[in-house]
């Protein structure tokens, strides 16, 4: 008798952040994890994550309208279903509601969990094999203030967690988010690279004066500096400058992908699970940017441990990812939901070795912190 689904939950989980995270279009207090339970009649359990940043602030799903999503649409037309087969699930899941791609991203992993566990080996095996067990992970300092930023990152040097640093611009004006960036970059001189993510905030003459600025000041890549759907200011913007351009918001599948790299709009993909709606989209579109020559960077949503462990089953199986990766997300958690937290040293993440993602949850802190038992 097939294996099928047999019940699939979806549940929003409030986590206190270790500080503030200032973004263009948010400042981050606390994050909102989406952990999906999905149980199969074998018994086995496969578990999820879909997790935003911001509420709405930063894609059209919000934390509360993925739980929606999932209990309202999803999870009806997967109960039934044969659990063993993946992309049957989400072939039917793509039938049912269009978009929604964070929402089936963690379904996709959930499913590739249980699949793993079912099988005895990593999800990385079930993809076909990691080419690395360890990935390169930059921080995000972010702090809203410049010598705590220094400080930040001289703290992290020394301890051999990160020796790469994005810095988050866009709010305040052009001339004064250079200075703060040029006065970190100053301070870490060669032993570190940095790099800014602008979320869109600049028009395109913003863009062209500050990365002028940015490029001269030593900065490594510029992220996302225009709003997603100007792709052919992003090619000129490209086309005008040295130092690399890396889409982030305009780049969500394989379509996006295609049509930036006709345009010659990026010199850099970042790729997420959930943008893609899961790791077999975000390989897909990592496969555009491989044809293309376009490097490749393994970007988060600031998940938590589950779901930067699904990411980061994926990303190891790439053979490309020039920019490493940023999947930093539980290190700016104070807590989190499962029994082990992944291993960060030596400027990298490893890859637990356990069968599916490797990771358990801890019943007693989802307990504390999921949001309808508050
Ligand atoms: C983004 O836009 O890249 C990644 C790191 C971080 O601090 O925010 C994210 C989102
Ligand atoms: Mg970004």
């Amino acid at each position: 008798m097939a294996t099928t689904i047999t019940s699939v939950d979806a549940i929003l989980v409030d986590l206190p952040t270790i500080r503030a995270h200032q973004l263009a279009m948010a400042t981050m207090q606390q994050q909102t994890l989406v952990i999906v339970r999905l149980r199969a009649s074998d018994g086995i359990e496969g578990i999820g994550e879909a997790t935003t940043i911001g509420g709405l602030s930063y894609g059209e799903e919000s934390p509360e309208g993925i739980k929606l999503a999932i209990d309202t649409y999803l999870a009806p037309a997967l109960i039934g279903q044969d659990a063993t087969n993946v992309h049957g699930a989400m072939a039917r899941l793509n039938k049912v509601a269009r978009g929604n791609r964070f929402a089936k991203s963690a379904l996709e992993t959930a499913l590739l969990d249980a699949q793993g566990k079912r099988l005895g080996v990593p999800l990385a095996t079930l993809l076909g094999g990691a080419v690395r067990d360890a990935l390169p992970v930059l921080w995000t300092l972010a702090s809203g203030d410049t010598a705590r930023d220094i400080e930040e990152a001289e703290r992290l040097l020394a301890e051999r967690r990160h020796d790469t640093f994005k810095l988050k611009i866009g709010r305040r004006a052009v001339r004064d988010d250079v200075a703060h960036v040029a006065a970190i970059k100053r301070a870490l001189g060669d032993r570190a690279r940095v790099t800014v993510d602008v979320n869109q905030a600049w028009n395109e003459a913003d863009g062209a004066n500050g990365i002028a600025m940015l490029e001269a000041a030593g900065i490594d890549l510029i992220e996302q500096p225009i709003a997603r759907e100007n792709r052919v200011g992003l090619a000129r913007l490209a086309a005008r400058f040295v130092v690399p351009i890396m889409a982030d918001e305009a780049v969500t599948g394989p379509e996006d992908a295609m049509e930036l790299a006709r345009l010659g709009a990026a010199d850099v993909f970042a790729l997420k699970i959930a943008k893609s709606g899961g790791i077999f989209g975000m390989l897909r579109t990592a496969a555009v940017g491989d044809a293309a020559g376009i490097a490749l960077y393994g970007g988060t949503m600031l998940e938590g441990s589950v779901g930067t462990i699904a990411a980061a089953h994926g990303f190891c199986t790439l053979p490309q990812l020039a920019w490493g990766t940023e999947l930093f997300g539980p290190l700016l958690l104070k807590d989190d939901v499962v029994l082990e937290r992944p291993a960060y040293r030596d400027f990298a993440l490893r890859l637990p070795d356990g069968p599916g993602l490797g990771l358990a949850l801890d019943e007693d802190k989802l307990a504390h912190y999921r949001r309808d038992c508050a």
